[in-house]
């Protein structure tokens, strides 16, 4: 049995160059997958992991400027209960606030007890009577919004406006004429430049303001009295701290 099939020279040297030939092409084909499939995208995956650490960068920053933003608001809140300890008043939920309670309880009757002669006619409670009196609250957890969107009053009656800040950042109350919130709005923003704002509760320069209040600490309020004006519309209020107005504004709604 012959099982030398063929092995000629020529023949040898064929099936040696074929077989190389084969070869070459498998591994340029393999390459060329590799391209394709973009098995060389290295670097655009090293470019995406740059773009997703500034994100990440950019998301810590603006969380760090917010707790910025909070810790001064904090500092405020602080230095209004410092400032209730130093005039004398106890801070509530202790047991000196609960002994002054009971004192400024006692005493009241005595203050009481010191009234004028019966029969004498009271003016001042009529007088007071004639005054509408009017809550207004920011809402608290920093939302910046007035709890009451709208307010209706008659045209030309006499308000006594109680404006409470039961929340953590400074709040005013400021009443415009009608069609000027937006007017009045970017004249408060601008007092972000302003190196007096603060002195100025941050209440612009403009003849468009009715009425208003200081800008009431966190936990604080004013009582403010005014004349509701005559003509009849919607007059709006807003929050003058820069970028509240945003959010924080109602409408009072003047009726005849
Ligand atoms: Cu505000």
């Amino acid at each position: 049995m012959d099982t030398s099939v063929d092995s000629s020279p020529l023949k040898r040297f064929l099936a040696f160059w074929m077989g190389l030939g084969t070869f070459c092409a498998f591994g340029a084909l393999s390459f060329c997958a590799y391209k394709v499939t973009g098995g060389d995208k290295d670097s655009a995956y090293e470019a995406a992991s740059v773009q997703r650490s500034q994100v990440r960068e950019g998301a810590v920053k603006a969380q760090a400027d917010k707790l910025k933003v909070a810790s001064v608001d904090l500092t405020a809140a602080v230095s209004v209960l410092g400032k209730q300890r130093d005039s004398g008043k106890p801070v509530p939920g202790t047991k000196v606030f609960e002994e002054w309670m009971k004192k400024q309880a006692a005493a009241a009757p005595a203050n009481g007890g010191a009234k004028e002669p019966a029969g004498k006619p009271k003016e001042k409670p009529a007088e007071k009577d004639q005054l509408i009196q009017v809550s207004i609250e920011a809402i608290p957890g920093g939302v910046m919004k007035f709890k009451q969107a709208e307010l209706t009053l008659k045209a030309g009656s006499s308000v006594e406006l109680t404006f409470s800040n039961p929340d953590v950042l400074q709040h005013n109350f400021l009443l415009l004429k009608p069609g000027t919130k937006e007017k009045v709005g970017a004249l408060a923003d601008a007092m972000l430049t302003d190196p007096e704002a603060m002195k100025k509760h941050y209440v612009p320069e403009s003849a468009d303001i009715l009425a208003g209040t200081k800008l009431v600490n966190p936990f604080g309020k004013e009582v403010i009295t005014f004349s509701v004006p005559d003509e009849p519309g919607d007059y709006p209020y807003i929050c003058t701290f820069p970028g509240h107005w945003r959010l924080m504004f109602g409408t009072l709604k003047v009726t005849k």
